[in-house]
């Protein structure tokens, strides 16, 4: 209980009902009732709901004024918040719902203020990407970053576990893919060595699952695989070695279309991953090949997009994998600057679902202006506002909102060295674009945004939260 409203409340202005990032669904206020929750305050939950309740981090009892229910009728995802003078009630439409609902709370408390919250996501996968290849962030790194992510309601994390500086998943069978790749001098600068044992990595998808998020691994392929060539040389075209490469160039390495040693890699690699992920989706990369020739690219994605439905998951692959024909669960992953994209605009055609990541909008490696100390720029300054103010069903021509599986923020890592420098990108950019994924389109509004960030200021100062105290919000 301290640690979870200490951290969330610390100023004290009033907080009202709709006080709330991602803004919710639903609002009706009831002037004047609160409901403070203190010390001893107990919360009810059915068995089905304990795994939410400790999370409340709030003693149990069977007749808590805190109760928490299920109510199948609400949407997947969805919850019902009522706040009386006498308690609260919050009803999820499954166990996600509530433990969102809790989200909310959290925000509120620790004086909740009286009324009803009804509130239900807009898209179903809400995600935020980290890169371990560039840089390594430990397994304890990146739990910390889930716990700060799903206070946003994020209930997808991608792991670009793999590139041309590092690879970060043990693979049983292939060891001096970690060896090679995760060992001292990896990342770009070579100052970003490590990786995840087969144990850590479960144990890392477990503590996600926890808090509703499903972890969704990438292995990028058939470019962005210089370390695996360093690592096995029978997988260059020639068979001879490379030389390691830790600087940030992207689109000069390639797996070899023409080559069996080629896909007994890839089937034992996504076999390992598919075997320690129990999320439905696995991510193979397939952006930026320009080492490889299209026909190559595409003889390989032939082989090699079916395999995650031999292994029961749905592929997903940055965007560049919509130029060839893809099978039926396949999920297109957009990533560019560009308005518009025939090929992906094709695949939607043919029922194929889109996760919205325009760099421009939602690329939280750019820096926020000229003066940021860390970040890139290729697609130009990302400045909070610009994170909030678009729409992705309206991003891409013939890509609209039954097409679209979610919106993502990826965070590459080539510039950061640190978890500060990690949180210095996330936030605030971060909850911009999880209210862009969450909220529904006519509730959503700049003014108003701005208003609610400002409250996240003292909160992330008095937790430690390195964030960017970016000069278009008047920060409380
Ligand atoms: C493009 S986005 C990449 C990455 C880089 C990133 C830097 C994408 C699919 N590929 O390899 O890290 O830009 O912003």
């Amino acid at each position: 209980m301290e640690k979870l409203f200490t951290i969330f409340r610390v100023s004290e202005r009033t907080v009202q009902l709709g006080d709330v990032i991602p803004r919710p669904a639903s609002v009706r206020p009831v002037t004047d009732a609160t409901f403070p929750i203190v010390s001893g305050t107990a919360v009810s939950a059915p068995p089905e709901l304990e795994r939410v309740s400790a999370h409340l981090g709030l003693p149990r009892a069977a007749d808590g004024a805190i109760r928490l229910t299920l109510d199948r009728e609400l949407p997947a995802e969805g919850y019902r918040l009522e706040i009386t003078a006498d308690g609260v009630t919050l009803a999820g439409g499954a166990p996600s719902g509530v433990f969102w609902g809790v989200q909310t709370l959290r925000q509120l408390g620790p004086v909740l203020p009286g009324g009803v919250i009804e509130d239900h996501p807009r898209y179903p996968y809400r995600g935020a990407m980290l890169d371990l290849a560039r840089h390594f962030f430990t397994p304890d790194e990146v739990k910390a970053h889930i716990d700060l992510l799903i206070q946003f309601k994020i209930n997808h994390l991608h792991l670009h576990l793999t590139d041309d500086q590092g690879w970060r998943l043990e693979i049983p069978g292939w060891p001096r893919l970690t060896e090679v790749g995760g060992g001292p001098g990896t990342g770009v600068d070579g100052v970003g060595p490590g990786f995840l044992t087969c144990a850590e990595y479960a144990d890392l998808v477990a503590y996600a699952a926890d808090r509703f998020v499903t972890v969704v691994p990438e292995i990028d392929m058939p470019g962005h695989v210089n370390t695996v060539q360093v690592a096995y040389p029978e997988l260059t075209a020639d068979g001879q070695p490379v030389a390691p490469r830790t600087d940030a160039e992207v689109g000069y390495s390639s797996l070899v279309a023409g080559k069996e040693e080629t896909y007994a890699f890839v089937e034992a690699v996504l076999k390992t991953v598919a075997d320690l992920t129990p999320g439905p989706y696995l991510h193979i990369g397939g952006d930026e090949c320009m080492a490889t020739p299209p026909g190559d690219y595409r003889a390989f994605l032939e082989r090699v997009l079916p395999i995650p439905a031999a292994h029961g998951k749905s592929v997903i692959g940055w965007h560049e994998i919509a130029a060839v024909d893809l099978p039926e669960n396949a999920i297109v992953q957009f990533w560019r600057i560009e308005e518009s994209d025939e090929a992906v605009a094709r695949a939607a055609a043919s029922g194929r679902r889109v996760i919205v990541s325009p760099a421009d909008r939602t690329y939280l490696d750019m820096k926020y202006d000229a003066g940021s100390p860390i970040g890139l720029d290729w697609a130009g300054h990302l400045t909070v506002e610009r994170a909030y103010d678009w729409d992705p069903a309206e991003r891409l021509p013939g890509v609209g909102e039954e097409a679209i599986l979610g919106v993502e923020a990826p965070l590459w890592s080539e510039t950061l060295r640190s978890v500060d420098d990690v949180r210095y990108l996330t936030f605030p950019r971060l909850p911009a674009v999880a209210e862009v994924a969450w909220s529904p389109r006519g509730g959503r509004d700049w003014a108003s945004f701005r208003e609610r960030l400002a409250a996240f200021g003292p909160r992330w100062t008095a937790a430690g939260i390195n964030f960017h105290r970016t000069p278009e919000i008047d920060w409380h």
